[in-house]
C-alpha cells in the first residue's frame, strides 16, 4: 500500500535522528536517559471490572533480556499520571510513584494521599523464567504492579524506515519483538482517580531531581536534592516522535499540554501536510493530539483513540487518519506474545535462553 504514496516524505519517523517507536527515544535528551523515558502510556477499562481504570506507563524502551537486570526504575526519577479532568490541557490530579532501589518498594501518591501505599517491586532476573509478578494491594481496591514485562508497542519500523529509503517496504515483522520494558500498572476505582468524571484526559511524565554534589566548608561531601525538573511527557503515540520537528522534540518534553496549541499545532499541522493528509483528516488528528492527551469516556468501550489498551493497533489507525482514512497497515496486528486478560495485563518479560 505504501509504495503507492509517493507523497510520503521523511516527515514521518525517519528523519528525527532517533529510534522509531510510540514514543521510545524519540528526543535527543531523553534517549539518553532510558530509566526516565516513556515509552507508551495505556489507559483502559478493563472488561471484568467496569468501575475500574487501568493506567499503564513503560520505561526503559529496547530492554534487552540479555541485559535485562541493569533495566529498573531510578530513585532519582517521579514517574506521573496527570488526570485533566476538564480536558482543558491542565492537571487536576495527579498519581505518581517513586522508586527506592535498596528497600525494593516504590511509593505510590495518590489525589488527597488517601490512597497512598508502599509496593514491592518485581525484580528483573536473567534466569530462564522471570520473577512471578508482585501484585500490590492497596486499599480502595487499588492493585499495583511495577517491574520488567514484555515491551507491548509493536509496530514494523524497520519495514517504514526501508520504505522510506527506497529499499524496501513493510514486511509484517514487529520490531519491538523480543524486548522488554519496565511497567508501571496501577488499576484502581474510577473515584480514586478522578472523583467520578467519567469523560477525561491524561498524559504521563517524568521528572528528575536537580542534584548538587560539592565539597563542604569542613572538607566533607554534600549531597543536596533540588527540585523535581520535568523531563519528558507523553499523551498519544506518535506524536513527539512522527509530528513534533527535529529541533522541537526536546522542547515538547519539557512543556505542558496547555501550550501545545500555541507552540506545536504549528509543527504537527506541517508534518501532516507533508505527507498529504487533508484538512478533514488534520482536524481529527489534531482533535486527538492537541493538546496532545490522551482522551477516555470511559462510559463507552475502550479502542484507541478513546483511551489506549495495550492491543489497540495504534499505529494502523494513525496511518488510517493520515492517509485519509485509506486503509494502510503495517501488517502487524498484534503483540509478540499475548497480553494477559488479568492484572497486570502486560506479558511476562522476555527472558534469556
Ligand atoms: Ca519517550
Ligand atoms: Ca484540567
Ligand atoms: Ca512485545
Ligand atoms: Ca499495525
Amino acid at each position: 500500500m505504501l509504495r503507492q504514496m509517493p507523497w510520503l516524505s521523511c516527515a514521518l519517523f525517519a528523519c528525527a535522528g532517533t529510534a522509531i517507536g510510540a514514543d521510545h527515544k524519540e528526543a535527543p535528551l531523553i534517549a539518553e536517559d532510558p530509566s526516565a523515558d516513556i515509552a507508551d502510556i495505556y489507559a483502559f477499562v478493563p472488561a471484568d471490572s467496569p468501575g475500574n481504570l487501568v493506567l499503564v506507563m513503560t520505561v526503559n524502551p529496547f530492554s534487552a533480556p540479555t541485559e535485562g537486570v541493569n533495566f529498573r526504575f531510578s530513585d532519582n526519577v517521579r514517574y506521573r499520571f496527570e488526570i485533566d479532568t476538564d480536558k482543558n490541557g491542565v492537571s487536576d490530579r495527579t498519581i505518581s510513584a517513586t522508586f527506592d532501589r535498596a528497600s525494593g518498594t516504590f511509593d505510590l501518591n495518590f489525589p488527597g494521599s488517601v490512597n497512598d501505599f508502599t509496593g514491592t517491586v518485581t525484580q528483573p532476573t536473567e534466569e530462564p523464567e522471570p520473577n512471578p509478578a508482585v501484585i500490590n494491594t492497596g486499599g480502595n481496591g487499588i492493585t499495583a504492579f511495577a517491574g520488567p514485562r514484555d515491551d507491548p508497542f509493536f509496530f514494523d519500523f524497520v519495514g517504514f524506515s526501508r520504505f522510506l529509503a527506497g529499499t524496501g517496504s513493510f514486511s509484517g515483522a514487529d520490531s519491538f519483538a523480543g524486548f522488554n520494558t519496565s511497567a508501571i500498572v496501577i488499576e484502581a476505582p474510577l473515584n480514586a482517580v478522578t472523583l467520578g468524571d467519567t469523560d477525561f484526559a491524561l498524559w504521563g511524565a517524568t521528572d528528575r531531581r536537580r542534584v548538587t554534589l560539592r565539597r563542604g566548608s569542613r572538607g566533607q561531601l554534600e549531597r543536596e536534592l533540588g527540585p523535581w525538573e520535568q523531563i519528558e511527557r507523553m499523551g498519544n503515540p506518535a506524536v513527539a516522535t512522527a509530528l513534533v520537528s527535529a529541533p522541537n522534540k526536546d522542547f515538547y518534553n519539557v512543556g505542558q499540554p496547555a501550550d501545545d496549541a500555541t507552540d506545536f499545532a504549528g509543527d504537527i499541522v506541517a508534518s501532516l501536510q507533508s505527507l498529504g493528509t487533508n484538512q478533514e483528516n488534520i482536524d481529527i488528528l489534531a482533535s486527538v493530539a492537541v493538546p496532545d492527551t490522551l482522551k477516555i469516556d470511559t462510559t463507552q468501550s475502550t479502542a484507541y483513540p478513546n483511551g489506549r489498551k495495550p492491543a489497540d493497533d495504534v499505529v494502523d489507525t494513525l496511518l488510517f487518519f493520515i492517509f485519509n482514512q485509506t486503509p494502510v497497515s503495517d501488517d502487524v496486528q498484534m503483540n509478540d506474545v499475548p497480553f494477559s486478560e488479568t492484572f497486570p495485563y502486560l506479558a511476562p518479560p522476555n527472558q534469556p535462553s
